[in-house]
């Protein structure tokens, strides 16, 4: 298989090494704004990305110095709203299409890996993504109070999703800026690291989840989503209905040998580490 997308791509950029897919938004001459073509391309490289069967993880980040400085000010808003009402809302759906809907329930582990600035509408592929890591230095906004919009497509559903009452409020209501540090420090991101860091610690991590059974990791982290905003017994009969569809779908057959390894070979610990995928 190729090491790129057969999709044609002009704002974005695509690279696969090893089922490792770098999707990098790419206008880095504006700091990769989110235009209407951005987010088309985003939408269909999705598309091509979740049916690649050499595709085993995403890992999205920006081109040059930037993550992304949130929605294009000029293409996403000015321009569009010069075409008129139904223009507005379909370029509005392209965005929160692969911003959110497609990246909370897509099947394969997705990781934001946030180089630099990251503004606005950025956090919701931003909270849309499975796991994030940032570099130490990369500076954070909720900056929408700073040009006289509320923080709207889905950016404060996905700020109020992992970051605190205080800490949400502060940041949409001041518009003040943050690093890397503080985006862990309120679970934002998983983790910041030092810049030049954080492109083998993001890979270090996508490697760990390709070396997992892919069905279980798919239905596991689905199952999380789903079940989140489930009162206890509804979400314990989806679990059970998630956990026998997951066994009996799997190809790879790991509950029966992660067993058998353990049980009868002894020849590892689940507490500890994974199975032998290859036995
Ligand atoms: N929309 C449109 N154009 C943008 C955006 C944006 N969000 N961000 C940057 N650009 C453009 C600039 O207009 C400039 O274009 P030009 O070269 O054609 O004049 C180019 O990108 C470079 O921008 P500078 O401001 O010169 O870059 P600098 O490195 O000094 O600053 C920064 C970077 C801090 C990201 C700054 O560009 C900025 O504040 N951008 C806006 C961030 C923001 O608030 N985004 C909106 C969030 S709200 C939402 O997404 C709904
Ligand atoms: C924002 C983002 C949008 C939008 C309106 O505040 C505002 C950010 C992702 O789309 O349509």
């Amino acid at each position: 298989m190729s090491d790129t997308v057969e999709t044609q791509l002009t704002v974005v950029d695509v690279k696969i090494d090893d089922r490792l897919a770098w999707v990098t938004l790419n206008r880095p001459e504006k700091r990769n704004a989110m235009s209407p073509t951005l987010n088309r391309e985003m939408g269909a490289v999705l598309d091509e990305l979740e049916l690649r069967d050499d595709v085993g993880v995403i890992v999205l980040t920006g081109a040059g110095e930037s993550f992304s400085a949130g929605m294009d000010l000029k293409e996403y808003f000015r321009e569009t709203e010069k075409q008129g009402a139904l223009q507005v809302a379909k370029v509005r759906k392209e965005a929160t299409d692969w911003m959110w809907r497609r990246l909370l329930h897509y099947p394969k582990p997705t990781i934001a890996m946030v180089n630099g600035w990251c503004f606005g509408g950025a956090f919701t592929p931003l909270v849309g993504c499975d796991l994030a890591f940032a570099a130490d230095e990369a500076t954070f906004g909720l900056s929408e109070i700073n040009w006289g919009i509320i923080p709207a497509g889905n950016v404060t559903r996905a700020v109020a999703e992992v970051m605190n009452h205080r800490d949400s409020l502060y940041y949409i209501m001041t518009g003040e800026p943050f690093d890397g540090r503080k985006a862990a420090e309120m679970g934002l991101v998983n983790r910041s690291v030092p810049a030049a860091e954080l492109r083998a610690h993001t890979e270090a991590v996508a490697r760990t989840l390709l070396d997992k059974n892919p069905t279980v990791l798919r239905f596991a982290k689905n199952a999380y989503k789903y079940v989140k905003t489930m009162d206890w017994d509804t979400a314990e009969v989806v679990l059970g209905t998630m956990a026998a569809t997951s066994a009996s779908s799997d190809p790879e057959r790991g509950r029966q040998k992660g067993m058998s390894q353990f049980l009868d070979e002894k020849s590892y610990r689940p507490g500890l580490g994974g199975y032998r995928r290859d036995a």
